[in-house]
Parts: C-alpha cells; structure tokens; sequence
C-alpha cells in the first residue's frame, strides 16, 4: 500500500471510530474513551484537524475526579465491553464525576505530551488559551500521582493494577500475577485445561485465542480487579492486602518524567509557574529512577518487597524517552532497540525473542506496538540516534502498509498484523510518522 492509500485509510479509520467527542480504540473490542489511546490519538488529529484533537483532551477531563485522578476509561452508555462500568461502580466511589461512569483506576501518563503537540498545531493565541485551560487540570492529575501513589516520597510511581501500566501481559506483570491468581485458576492450571474457561471470554469474538491475553491471565486480571475494587482503589488500603501486586512501573515512570517537563514547559509558556510542593516531588524522579537500572537495563520495581523485577520487556527501553538518563545509558539502549531480540525481523519487539514469555502475536507478549515505536523513535532521535529512529519509523509504515490495516499489534518475526482490525492509535500514529519522515 503506497503512502498516501495509507494515509487515506488511517483517516478513514479515525473516522469510524470517532464518537463525536472522543475516539474508540476499535470498533467493538475498545468501545469507550480511553486514556493513553485518545492522548496517541489526538497527535495524530492534529494533523486532520486540531480543533478536534483539541476536543479529544477536553473528553478526557470530563472524566477527572475531584481529587485530580484521570481515569484509565470513560464508558459510553449501553456499549458492550467485557469488564464495563457494572463491575467498577464508579458512582459509589467518592469524588468520581456525578454524570458519568469511569474506571477508578488510571493509564500511563501521556496527556501532557498531547496537549504540547496538540498545542503545536494551534495559532499561539490558540495554543495558549488552550494551555491555560487544561493546565489546572494537569497540575491536579500530577499532584494526585505523587499523593496517592507515592506516600513514602520515593520519587516513583505505584501501580495497583496490571491495567494501569497500559501493558498489562507484559513479562513483570505476568510474574507477579502468576502467583495470585485465582485458585480455580491454578487449580485448571495444573490440570492443563485452563481452555473450560473460554466460553466466557467475550473478547474472543473480536479476536482469536491465540492472540489474546490467555485465559490464566485473564482471570487473574479480573480478581485482582475484585480485590482492588474491595478496598474502594485506595493506595493505603490496597497496601494492607498481600495478594495484590503493586508495582513501580518502569514504562509508567519514564513516562511520568518527560510528562513533568512537558508541565513545566506548558506552564512557562503562558507565564506560570507549578505549584512548588509540586515541583519538589518531580525533581526527585528522575533521580529515583535511576534507581530501576541494573545489568545494562531499567526494570520495574515490585514495591512491595523493594525487588527488581528482572523479567525484559520494550518497557525498560523506554527510559529512552525520559531524556534525562545519560547518554551513555541511552546508547546502550539504543544497542539493544537495534539488537536481534528486540529487532529480530520487525523492530520493537514488546518483549525480547530470548524470553521464556515471547510470543510473536500474542497481547503484550511479543507483537511490535505501534505506540511503544512511537515513543521509543521520539526517544532515541532526542539521543542523538536519529538514523535508528528513522529506520524504525520508515519500517513501521511499511509493516501496517503491508497488513492493509489499522491492526492493534504486528509480529516482529514476519510483521504479520494481529489482535483487533480498525484501531485508532495504529491509525493517529501512522498519521504523525507519515508527516514526520516527509519532513526529515
Ligand atoms: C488494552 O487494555 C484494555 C483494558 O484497559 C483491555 O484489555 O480490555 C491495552 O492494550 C491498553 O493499553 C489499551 O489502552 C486498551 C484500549 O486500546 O486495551
């Protein structure tokens, strides 16, 4: 598919998905708003039109709760999904907004990064009026992070649940739910026929087993779900249960911190300044976050016992996008983006080929994301790896060009597509690269 047939469908794409105020992830599988994926959204908006991708970030605020939290999704009313606002019951939960549901938990980090390249496609009139309406919002999101899940002052980020990292199969995550997973679980587990469990998997009717979260997983995502929403999601409350993992996310924190720039950025530019408390807590994490590198590699911490959690995934590589580790460490890391593991035929693997997890098209295990490239590429061309970040941009187009599809994830040994057809921040992100390798 030539570049301009592929620009046309990921238009197009956006377009079906597009609920008026926000975009679904896909069509049937994601039908609500979710976080991170409208915030990959709305940078590839800008470039159809930024007075939508404008309307894609105040969507997402609607969702805010009182104490600054902006949660991981937003339901539409009477879509079908398989974990839907019935389970959460955010209306019983203090401070979620009166006239919508939501999750009560949230997703990575990524709304200040919209709202500064959202912010690039608006007139500086525009840009601005738009910074001061969103910047109280982001203050309070920020300020919550560091509240509510780093009472200790560590400087780092704890998730309380697998979906709030975005990457929920991933190899760490994997490891820690092993162990807490339901008993009926383990009990099928140990007789092999975990499979008696997939008829109630509704996904599987928008995509194949074999490509979806096993059902071990799956189980165990929804217990630890029960288990979280028992103690009403609170930090200190969810601490004082041992079978809940809460991890500090290396892919949420390197996040985190090129998002705390971006606030600053975004503050200075109408002429404020971040509240100093604030400021305070954001100086620290980078600095803890150097904390997570061991073995040539960042790595998620297990909060609970202060342990490395040293299962490999794209999510250590993400400390590319920080910008504030060394360069020696980014070039290291830029070694292993490129390495036959991570890059064996289609570049970024989501988890390294030597891993005893890695599955070429299975969620999260495996498969090449198009948003971990993104951020990955933004990362090393920061670095100074521009030739890397081009290559990975230039073959990534040429990977869902060859799909003929919007698809949620890709094979990095043949670049097969794989998960759900139609999805959007395939769509937005294919968008953004189109226009910034014709730039380069
Ligand atoms: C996936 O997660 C949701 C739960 O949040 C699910 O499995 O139903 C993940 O890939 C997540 O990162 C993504 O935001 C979401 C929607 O695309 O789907």
């Amino acid at each position: 598919m030539n570049e301009e047939s592929l620009y046309s469908l990921a238009t197009k794409v956006l377009k079906t998905n597009d609920l008026g105020h926000s975009t679904k992830p896909a069509p049937r599988l994601y039908p609500h708003q979710w976080l991170w994926d409208s915030c990959f959204i709305s940078i590839g908006l800008r470039h159809l039109d930024p007075q939508r991708a404008k309307s894609e970030i105040f969507s997402l605020l609607r969702g805010q709760w009182s104490n600054g939290m902006i949660p991981h999704e937003i339901f539409e009313e009477g879509a079908a999904y398989h974990a839907g606002s019935d389970r959460w019951r955010s209306d019983l939960v203090p401070g979620s907004p009166k006239d919508l549901h939501t999750t009560c938990m949230t997703q990575p980090p990524v709304i200040a990064e919209a709202v500064v390249r959202v912010g690039e496609f608006l007139t500086a009139k525009d840009r601005q009026a738009f910074y001061a309406q969103v910047l109280p919002a982001l203050i309070n999101y920020h300020e919550w992070l560091y509240r509510e899940r780093d009472p200790q002052h560590t400087g780092l980020i704890a998730l309380i649940h697998p979906w709030e990292s975005g990457i929920e199969d991933t190899p760490y995550w994997s490891y820690l739910m092993h162990d807490v997973a339901p008993l009926r679980v383990k009990t099928l587990r140990i007789f092999g026929t975990e499979a008696v469990l997939d008829r109630w998997r509704p996904d599987l009717r928008h995509a194949s087993r074999e490509v979806r979260p096993s059902t071990t997983d799956f189980y165990t995502l929804y217990r630890l779900f029960t288990r979280v929403r028992a103690k009403q999601y609170a930090f200190d409350r969810v601490m004082r249960v041992r079978n809940i993992p809460v991890v500090q996310d290396v892919l949420f924190n390197s996040l985190l911190i090129r998002a705390n720039h971006l606030l600053g950025r975004i503050a200075a530019e109408i002429g404020t300044t971040l509240p100093s408390a604030l400021q305070d807590a954001m100086r620290k994490t980078p600095y803890a976050f150097e904390t997570l590198y061991e073995d040539g590699h960042y790595w998620s911490r297990n909060y609970r016992t202060n342990e490395l959690i040293m299962a490999p995934s794209a999510a250590g590589l993400l400390a590319l996008y920080t910008g504030t580790i060394s360069q020696d460490r980014a070039d290291v890391l830029a070694k292993q983006v490129t390495s036959d593991e991570f890059w064996p035929a289609y570049g970024v693997a989501s988890v390294p080929t030597s891993s005893p997890y890695f599955n070429p098209r299975r969620f999260w295990q495996g498969p090449v994301w198009i948003n971990l490239n993104w951020l990955i590429a933004d990362g090393l061309q920061r670095y100074g790896h521009e030739k890397i970040a081009d290559d990975l941009r230039r073959q990534t187009l040429a990977m869902v060009g060859r799909g003929k599809g919007m698809y949620e994830y890709y094979s990095p040994l043949d670049g097969s597509p794989a998960g759900t057809h139609s999805f959007s921040w395939t769509a937005a992100l294919v968008i953004d690269m189109i226009e910034s390798t014709n730039s380069t």
